[in-house]
């Protein structure tokens, strides 16, 4: 029976058993009036943004009919009697998007050690896909909630752009739950006559570093990474290269953690490799000298250029030896079947005085550990040279 797994609390849902959300009453007729919706509430942990019209089971299709019967678009409100196409995640009571229902995208993880750039990747990656590398892409990203759209606005967006001051650090799950921010990017493929739309969930859990160190992951947090069908992994090259202090701070640490967790969340046995593609970036390649394949801007972002994939992920390795980090590049290989590695920035320069530089935000490869996901995907066509 085919089934999706919730973008949210990741519950794995037959399509059959999706719920439905009451349309209420949009200007015309007599809808469903809002009230609590404990589900959601106890979710968002917070009663605030929870008072909706009413969430209902599937209908029940005729016995005779059952089955290998396509799951309904649309159902009737038992309490009010209008229809509506508002579909919710039985478990949790999110909203669960037509284009997933139809084609479950892929769930992509986000993680990194304290400090190593996260907030600032989500926020630049977000902005990048929604103006330059979506048009170039041919993508549409469509936030899957209205939470995402505000905290979006206001977490990242407004302070980033609009103030250009630094993120403040994510404070901890512990002391400040958390969901996460949800996305769908669709990309129309067009080959000779036909065209298909395919997608890839994000899911982007912007975690507190110290979150991922050990007895601190919360439960949402490890289905989340149990129901993660790619994984990118962020990577401060300082702290990597210094290696200071705190060893739970430590990337490799952080790396191999999370790792763990990923073989328990799929019983996968040692010594056997995930099937999982782990994207490795570094971040702020801006403060590296550079020279060589990252230094150049790659030259299109609508195919997978493998010759510059192939460049940057073995200059990448020859930095992690140069650091005396080569034991990661090994660890990466004995673990993951498949892995990249990658070189980032999101602001493109050095920030000071927890402000943005002079120059503004020029953001830097962050498409790249992307493009090649959805290339693993399927999403993306190759090209040479
Ligand atoms: N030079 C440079 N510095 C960056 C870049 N991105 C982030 N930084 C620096 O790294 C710091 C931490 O970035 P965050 O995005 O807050 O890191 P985080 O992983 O979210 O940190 P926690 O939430 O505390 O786990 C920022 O305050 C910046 O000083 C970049 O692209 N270039
Ligand atoms: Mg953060
Ligand atoms: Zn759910
Ligand atoms: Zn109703």
């Amino acid at each position: 029976m085919p089934s999706i797994t919730c973008p949210y609390c990741f519950a794995t849902v037959e399509r059959e058993r999706i719920a439905f959300r009451c349309a209420g009453s949009p200007g015309r007729g007599p809808g469903c009036t809002p009230r609590l919706d404990e589900r959601l509430a106890a979710y968002t942990g917070s009663a605030a943004a929870a008072s909706l019209p009413p969430v209902f089971g599937p209908p029940e299709p005729p016995a005779r009919l059952r089955i290998g019967r396509a799951p309904a678009r649309r159902a009737v409100c038992p309490e009010c009697g209008q229809t509506t196409a508002r579909r919710a995640c039985p478990e949790c009571h999110n909203p669960l998007p037509a284009a997933y229902c139809e084609t479950p995208g892929k769930i992509v993880a986000l993680v990194g050690a304290k400090n190593s750039g996260k907030s600032t990747y989500i926020a630049v990656l977000l902005h990048e896909l929604s103006h330059r590398i979506g048009a170039e892409l041919g993508t549409s990203l469509v936030a899957c909630d209205d939470r995402t759209i505000e905290r979006y606005k206001r977490d990242f967006h407004r302070p980033l752009f609009g103030e250009r001051r630094l993120l403040p650090a994510t404070a901890s799950a512990v002391t400040t739950p958390r969901d996460p921010l949800v996305y769908l990017l669709t990309r129309t493929r067009r080959r000779r006559l036909r065209q298909r739309d395919m997608s890839l969930t994000l899911v982007l859990f912007d975690t507190a570093g110290e979150d991922l160190r050990s007895r601190d992951v919360t439960d949402l947090h490890l289905r989340y990474l149990a129901a993660a069908d790619a994984i990118i992994f962020l990577v401060d090259p300082v702290e990597l290269k210094t290696g200071n202090g705190d060893p739970d701070g430590d990337p490799v640490n952080v790396i191999a953690r999370v790792t763990e967790l990923l073989r328990a969340g799929r019983d996968v046995p040692h010594g056997r490799r995930l099937p999982v593609p782990a994207a490795v970036a570094l971040t702020k390649i801006d403060a590296l000298p550079l020279d060589g394949a990252l230094r150049r801007h790659p030259e299109r972002s609508d195919v997978l250029d493998l010759d510059d994939r192939e460049a940057v992920h073995e200059q990448v390795r020859a930095l992690l030896h140069d650091w005396q980090a080569g034991e990661l590049d090994r660890y990466l290989g004995h673990e993951y079947a498949e892995y990249g590695l990658f070189g980032v920035s999101a602001l493109g320069g050095v920030p000071r005085d927890g402000a943005v530089g002079t120059g503004g935000i020029r953001p830097y490869r962050v498409e790249d550990p992307l493009l090649w996901l959805l290339y693993r995907f399927g999403m993306l066509d190759e090209a040479r040279g």
